[in-house]
């Protein structure tokens, strides 16, 4: 298997505004960024990757964004930038930029001169459509409710935004707009950054047809995603812009894709086909939801199996696996896979050795290391996310109850993801001097990352572990794998293989005690004489023997 860096290390996700304040306006910045290099550094990432910090009206928290080529006032200046950009060097940390071209902000430039009249160099830009019998162009849903377009007076047509009304639609068949795009990733790049991390990309090519949603159900707007998620041209453009732009650097790219099934995986990052290195798939993050992700369900552990194990042998010697349990738009991963009360730490630990051990590159979620948890606050004021709020207005608009439309939210909400880190025990976890802009998850007080550092048994500490063992072992990133016991409702079993080494991982995913046979070693051909014991998140003999009699897992082991 090919090696490249980007395999070999490991990404932390920061969403700037929740990460560090370092001025007391409650808002995380880029100087608060720096001021935490040392902390990233000493856990052992290579990667970060930074969540849009450009100008932005912050209608859906900088993924709305006005200027593509300058910094957002409340983060800092692009002096502040280059700094954070040349003190992650110095550390030997690369960063990677989020770039969010399927939409601007409705405050962009180019979309002011797109709206203003029908014959503008610039309308095609955007997606206007005239409507049909004084309604919509189609009955597409936004991703963030209602209508999909919006009516626009001033040329008296609609624009489709695919999220909110402040995040128009960039229409790629416009070659024109793929030239000024093209041009702005060169300029960053030029900059020195070390690749993109590509918001909701595969949905960039629309069937330009906007065809209805045909569909039995009442609702007046639907799900259209079979009309823009990996659409007629999405290949054709990857491959434009791999070939005008990204084959020019040693960049590292993932694409956020929602919908992605494992074959369009497969073309977008096989490496012959020069589009993308990696994506995210979303199909772990949908087994707790039903109708929607508000219709919240229990996620079942052989179904989390079946779509890793699936994801892990379809893009094996293909392309690559991005490997993540949470990021900015999702619920805490402790919270939600694990068991975030008494076994907090065990199952946070668990899950993090569930997903470093696989093929693929790991991704953390900032705060997640330290295991911050999912939040519950009292009112829906309470919540700053536009996805929450304006499902509550649709959802309590229908009659819902609202204790109800509070629980999905406190399962499924963004807002669980956006608290502030919790640095220390002081006033707002140590994150800000002032007021946050959005509440701090009241458990600050033990869980933190000064007090997790203290502890040579903390979460910290076990991803310190998995990180310096993925730099001394290479099967742990290149190693074959293979699911073992994948009908086994409590354990996760799989071995990795490379070369005449072989590792097994086996994990509890829940809090009984389910027993482990000692023929399932031998099976693989395991025994006390070839193998140790590499890692484990209760104490035991790290470098010991394997246990020759059936034994029972604890909690989460
Ligand atoms: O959050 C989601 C599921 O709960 C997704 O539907 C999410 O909106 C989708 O994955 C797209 O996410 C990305 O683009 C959005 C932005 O709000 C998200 O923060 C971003 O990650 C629009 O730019
Ligand atoms: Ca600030």
């Amino acid at each position: 298997m090919e090696r490249k860096w980007w395999k070999e290390e490991v990404v932390y996700q920061i969403y700037p505004r929740s990460f560090m304040d370092s001025n007391g306006d409650g808002i995380g910045d880029l100087q608060g960024i720096i001021s935490k290099l040392d902390y990233l550094q000493e856990l052992g990432i290579g990667i970060i990757w930074l969540s849009p910090v450009y100008q932005s009206p912050n209608d859906d928290n900088g993924y709305d964004i006005s200027d593509y080529q300058s910094i957002m006032d409340d983060f800092g200046t692009m002096k502040d930038w280059e700094e954070l950009l040349e003190e992650a060097h110095r550390r030997g940390i690369r960063l990677v930029m989020d770039l969010v071209v399927n939409h601007t902000s409705d405050e962009h430039a180019w979309f002011a001169e797109s709206r203003c009249s029908k014959d503008h160099p610039k309308r095609d830009y955007y997606i206007w459509r005239p409507g049909r019998a004084g309604r919509e162009p189609s009955n597409w849903v936004s991703f963030f409710s209602g209508s999909a377009w919006n009516y626009d007076e001033a040329t008296e047509e609609y624009y489709l935004h695919l999220f909110s009304r402040k995040q128009p639609d960039l229409n790629w068949e416009s070659e024109a707009l793929r030239r000024e795009i093209y041009r702005m990733m060169t300029w960053w790049l030029d900059k020195g950054i070390d690749g993109f991390r590509m918001d909701v990309i595969n949905l960039i090519s629309k069937d330009t047809e906007y065809p209805d949603v045909v569909s039995e159900s009442e609702s007046p707007y639907q799900w259209g995603g079979q009309y823009f998620m990996n659409g007629p041209r999405i290949h054709e453009f990857l491959q434009e812009m791999n070939r005008e732009v990204l084959a020019k650097y040693d960049v590292m790219t993932v694409g956020e894709m929602p919908g992605a099934t494992i074959e369009e995986a497969v073309k977008y990052t096989s490496r012959e086909r020069n589009e993308l290195n990696m994506v995210f798939q979303f199909e772990h993050m949908e087994l707790d939801s039903g109708e929607d992700k508000w219709d919240v369900k229990p996620w079942k552990l052989r179904e989390l199996k079946a779509v890793f194990e699936k994801w892990q042998t379809g893009l094996q010697g293909k392309g690559w696996n991005s490997l993540y349990l949470n990021n900015h738009d999702q619920p805490r991963m402790v919270s939600r896979f694990g068991h975030d009360g008494e076994f907090r730490v065990p199952s946070a630990k668990m899950l993090a050795t569930f997903l470093h051990m696989q093929q693929g590159t790991p991704f953390i979620y900032q705060g997640e290391e330290i295991g911050m948890t999912n939040v519950r606050f009292p009112s829906i004021k309470d919540y700053q996310d536009i996805e929450i709020k304006n499902m509550y207005r649709e959802k309590i608009e229908q009659g819902a109850e609202r204790e109800k439309v509070m629980e999905s939210i406190y399962v499924k909400g963004r807002d669980n993801a956006r608290t502030p880190f919790q640095w220390d025990h002081t006033p707002h976890g140590g994150f800000t001097t002032g007021i946050p802009w959005i509440g701090v998850n009241p458990n600050y007080v033990t869980v933190n990352a000064l007090q997790a550092q203290a502890d040579q048994n903390s979460i910290y500490h076990y991803y310190r572990k998995l990180i310096s063992l993925r730099k001394e072992h290479d099967i742990i990133v290149y190693g074959d794998f293979q699911m073992l016991i994948p009908d086994h409702e409590e354990i996760v079993a799989y071995t990795r293989t490379l070369d005449r080494q072989k590792l097994l991982v086996i994990l509890n995913f829940f809090g009984g005690e389910p027993e482990w046979q000692p023929a399932w070693l031998a099976e693989q051909g395991f025994s006390r004489e070839n193998s140790r014991l590499l890692i484990g998140n209760y104490p035991l003999d790290d470098n010991g023997p394997l246990p020759d009699s059936p034994f029972s897992l604890r909690p989460y082991e």
